[in-house]
């Protein structure tokens, strides 16, 4: 959920040099202020005018300026140095393109070093248990947020899990196996289905169900490749027998479950117990972290914002050449006007 916008050598040009030289200038900065003009490209010293503070600002802004027919030669959105928090998805529709006389430009301001991320941060946690740590959500922007990655330090932290993530053994090391799985009853079998297995239930092996676990497993997921690995479910546990071992699925998988089908088990704060490890009890709000360093050595975030940017509304795309975005984004981002590692 985050990226690097740069500027890639030339965009003015593809623009056409003489009518950028000409265009509106917009400025957005994390210092700016949307009651403010952004026309300036920093505060002004009475604190009266200066840069806009988001994204979506701007493009308002840009609409306003094309209704009222003040594009001019065009417009270049510049984004001044820091991290821009999108809390929303910064949605592009045709309306917001230029036309090859007036080309409208997102740019990062002069090579500055801007980052776009769709996260928000957790802060004020608190110790629980050994090395775990909890936050308390209730009353921040994140108490009804149902998050499902948290980062530190900017990188992805794992869902408390069993068994845990192995890294030097990632093919085996980090996966329990179905021990046993039923045949299908006749009567329920798929013509489509090359195996004629249930794919709602199997027998675990018994390290797997703990007299730990929370006595509903409400939450618990299972993670799991059927059939050998031909496909990769993520589906809620809807039961555990620990008597046999049995595990019920709160919804089938794709392909009859079979003897050996690899998979692990998260969303369980009994399965908190590793470095990097995190748990979210979505009804009090709470978060469980186990920081595989220093809290304080950086940031615990999480993302809110499925995509950075994207179209919007039914809009059939962007036109080309008349709107940018300065080479391409890292992430996961949905849509990118960039020309290279788009995905
Ligand atoms: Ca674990």
């Amino acid at each position: 959920m985050r990226m690097r916008l740069f500027l890639m050598a030339g965009v003015l040009m593809l623009a056409g040099a003489d009518s950028a030289l000409s265009a509106v200038g917009l400025y957005v900065s994390p210092k700016g202020n949307d009651a403010w003009s952004g026309s300036l490209p920093a505060p002004a010293q009475d604190g009266r005018d200066g840069p806009l503070a988001t994204l979506v600002r701007a493009r308002d802004e840009v609409r306003r300026l094309k209704a009222a027919g003040k594009l001019g030669d065009g417009v270049v959105v510049n984004l001044r140095a820091g991290t821009y928090r999108m809390t929303e998805t910064l949605a592009l529709g045709p309306q917001d393109s230029g036309t090859p006389q007036t080309p409208v430009v997102w740019r990062a301001y002069e090579n500055e070093n801007v980052i776009l991320t769709a996260s928000l941060p957790v802060t004020g946690f608190t110790p629980w248990k050994g090395q775990i740590v909890v936050a308390d959500l209730k009353g921040t922007p994140l108490e009804n947020v149902a998050f499902r990655q948290l980062f530190f330090r900017g990188e992805r932290q794992v869902m408390a899990r069993y068994p845990n993530v192995d890294r030097q053994d990632p093919h085996f090391g980090q996966w329990a196996y179905v021990l046993d799985a039923d045949l299908a009853p006749a009567t329920n079998r798929s013509v489509s289905d090359n195996v004629p297995r249930v794919k709602d239930r199997f027998t675990a092996t018994s390290d797997v169900i703990k007299p730990t676990w929370e006595t509903t497993v409400l939450g618990a997921e299972i993670a799991i490749h059927p059939a050998y690995g031909w496909a990769w479910n993520v589906v809620p546990v809807k039961s555990v027998d620990n008597e046999t071992d049995t595990i019920w699925l709160g919804q089938p998988v794709s392909y009859g479950l079979m003897v050996g089908d690899r998979y692990f088990v998260q969303n369980l704060l009994a399965e908190l117990d590793a470095p990097g490890e995190w748990y979210l009890d979505r009804d009090q709000a709470r978060l469980d972290f186990w920081p595989p360093a220093d809290l304080t050595s950086g940031e615990v975030s999480v993302p809110v914002a499925g995509s950075l940017i994207g179209p919007a509304g039914n809009s059939s795309g962007p036109s080309a050449g008349t709107r940018r975005l300065s080479r391409a984004p890292i992430s996961t981002t949905t849509v990118c006007a960039g020309r290279q590692n788009c995905h």
